[in-house]
């Protein structure tokens, strides 16, 4: 798999490209603080481990890896649009994470290695329910902590709005047995209820039913995973709304690329500009949104 990088100058020693499932090419990290390995389809982070700590991120066994359908689990990226579309055979969550972007620079810097992906326009992407002129630029960075970076650039003549997501799929050791910090003071929406904004609940999080709720301004959000006996911590910037998402019982059971018990071991933690935090660029304009996961031993 030589050559992955567009300029062809070598990989540091620390980074390799292989043919990953289902042959879909990816590039695997290895240092003495981390490992992580992400598929070109999406750019899609689908591991990262701290050294001495199991994966952080989460897949499913029963994911397809199949070219141009969405990998389950990791950290899908979503633009430029989110959830389903009200027109149009447009696939869920937007075409950046059943693309394929190039992978543009590998560098490594001190302990990490930041790997490169870049995704603009094509006659593809301007044919389908958003057509228009863009660069994005999604920086991974790999260390004792995971940062990703998306930068998206309007390179056309009229403003763009799009919504944006890194759908990160966290692994934890019961999701029954999780507490999320960080929304307590945080408006959200229910939605499986209703658009409606709702008040703040005042206290933290936990799973107890399938949950899909979208939160505005939240803070430094932390999982207390009891049962992993740890702590995955999220900030965000520029980033206007959290996702909290668990499939529960019976929507896991209805999704093929989910095993029926695997909703246990998991829970979407989503750093994102969607509904009305939609992101509008005038022509030359660019944005980024960032987030940075780190793990703690839970107090
Ligand atoms: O972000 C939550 C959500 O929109 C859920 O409503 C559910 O549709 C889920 O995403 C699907 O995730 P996927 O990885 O299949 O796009």
């Amino acid at each position: 798999m030589t050559g992955l990088l567009r300029s062809g100058a070598p990989l540091p020693a620390s980074v390799r490209a292989e043919a990953g499932k289902r042959g879909l090419p990816r590039v695997v990290v290895s240092t003495a603080t981390a490992t992580a390995e992400s598929y070109l389809q999406g750019a899609h982070v689908t591991a990262w481990a701290p050294a001495g700590q199991v994966d952080v991120i989460w897949m499913s066994e029963k994911s397809a890896f199949a070219p141009g359908a969405p990998i389950r689990g990791g950290v899908p990226v979503c633009f430029p649009w989110f959830g389903p579309l009200p027109w149009g055979n447009a696939p869920l969550h937007g075409f950046a994470r059943v693309s394929d972007w190039t992978l543009a620079e590998v560098t490594e810097q001190g302990d990490e290695v930041a790997l490169v992906f870049t995704l603009s326009d094509s006659e593809e992407t301007r044919a389908s329910a958003w057509p228009h002129p863009f660069d994005a630029r999604y920086t991974v960075t790999v260390g004792a902590g995971l940062t990703l970076a998306l930068e998206v650039t309007n390179t056309g003549a009229e403003p763009i709005t799009f919504a944006e997501a890194f759908h990160t799929y966290l692994g934890v050791g019961d999701v029954r047995d999780v507490s999320i910090t960080g929304l307590e003071q945080a408006p959200y929406v229910d939605r499986l209820v209703s658009p409606e904004w709702l008040e703040p609940t005042g206290e933290p999080l936990t799973i107890t039913a399938e949950t899909d709720r979208v939160y505005a301004q939240p803070g430094t959000i932390a999982v207390v995973d009891r049962a992993g006996a740890r702590t995955l911590t999220i900030t965000a910037q520029g980033s206007a709304n959290a996702v909290v998402w668990n499939p529960w019982i019976a929507k896991a059971a209805a999704m093929g690329d989910f095993g029926d018990d695997e909703w246990t071991q998991m829970v979407c933690i989503e750093t994102c500009n969607v509904l009305d935090a939609a992101v509008t660029l005038a022509p030359g304009e660019r944005h980024a949104m960032v987030a940075t996961i780190s793990v703690s031993a839970t107090e």
